[in-house]
């Protein structure tokens, strides 16, 4: 049998479906740390399935410092939050520069516009990143806002939706593509948070063109192999400080002399959260730098 092409449609742990080239979608068995995720192009020969390179790929840090690929061969990060349940603190600042520093445009979906708290929340993303990507309030129970999104998603590539459990990630693809009954789950009363409804990540195609990713909740976005230069480069919401760039061209914005950025903070032009925001990800930066010199260094000992 020739080999085939295809990407991984859907991920199952020891299984998964392949869309072929020619349309045809078969499951196929991978080994259960195989290290493939759902937008991965493969070849497959009769049972053998080899991954190909990937055009780009995203990662993130668990609570327990275990790695996840969050996606793979993706052009945009679709971050969809709510005001109920909110996302952890710094999750979406995380997931922006993880995105920036993997090349895939981050956009941020603030659904459920219909509930009491929308308002002050979505004013709340606007000001903190409204100026740094395209954002879109929706309502996927009503239908508020979609026609915006579709149209942006329908000439961007392949994006996935990432988020906390309960924002409404496969309520608004099951809104994007008719009959495609996604599982939906309603968020617990008393904990306010998403129940982990979705378990498995499945790429759709949209009918206008362009293709998404549902994945399953997550609420842990820890970053990756990111140096505090590339924080400075990607944090959002310092792109208008720096249309006067720093005079030293690796400017940590904070202790730099006539630093744009360490200005536009002392005088509140950029909001003290937001700055603060970026201080405790450059302390996190540098205090994971530091563990791993330091176990470097006890391996070398022991030796
Ligand atoms: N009020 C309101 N509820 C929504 C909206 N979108 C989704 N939900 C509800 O939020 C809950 C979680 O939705 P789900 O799509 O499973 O979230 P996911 O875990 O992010 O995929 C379900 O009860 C949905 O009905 C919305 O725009 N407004
Ligand atoms: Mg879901």
């Amino acid at each position: 049998m020739s080999k085939r092409h295809g990407v991984i449609s859907s991920h199952y742990g020891v299984a998964v479906d392949v869309r072929f080239d020619d349309g045809t979608v078969e499951m196929v068995r991978v080994k259960r740390n195989s290290g493939h995720v759902t937008g991965d192009c493969v070849e497959v020969d009769g049972e053998i399935l080899t991954r190909l390179p990937r055009r780009t790929e995203i990662s993130r840090m668990d609570a327990g410092r275990g790695l996840h690929t969050v996606g793979a061969n993706l052009d945009l990060l679709c971050i969809v939050t709510s005001c109920e349940p909110l996302p952890p603190p710094g999750f979406i600042d995380r997931a922006i520069i993880a995105a920036r520093s993997s090349r895939l445009t981050p956009v941020l979906l603030v659904n459920k516009s219909d509930l009491h708290c929308a308002a002050d929340y979505t004013a709340a993303c606007q000001r903190a990143w409204g100026r740094s990507l395209r954002l879109f309030q929706l309502s996927a129970e009503r239908g508020d806002g979609l026609a915006d999104v579709t149209a942006f998603l329908n000439s961007h590539g392949r994006g996935i939706f990432v988020g906390p459990s309960g924002v409404g990630k496969s309520s608004i693809l099951n809104k994007l593509i008719e009959d495609l009954n996604l599982a939906t789950g309603a968020i617990s009363e008393s904990r306010k948070r998403g129940r982990h409804t979705t378990t498995v990540s499945t790429l759709h195609t949209l009918p206008g063109g362009g293709e998404l990713i549902d994945s399953p909740g997550f609420n842990d976005f820890g970053l990756v192999d990111i140096s505090v230069d590339s924080l400075s480069r990607f944090f959002p919401g310092f792109e208008q400080a720096l249309s006067s760039p720093c005079q030293f061209r690796d400017c940590s914005h904070r202790n730099e002399p006539g630093c744009p950025v360490k200005k536009a903070a002392e005088n509140e032009e950029i909001d003290p959260g937001r700055y603060a925001m970026y201080l405790q990800l450059v302390a996190e930066i540098e205090g994971a730098a530091a563990d791993s010199q330091w176990r470097q260094k006890r391996k070398r000992r022991k030796k």
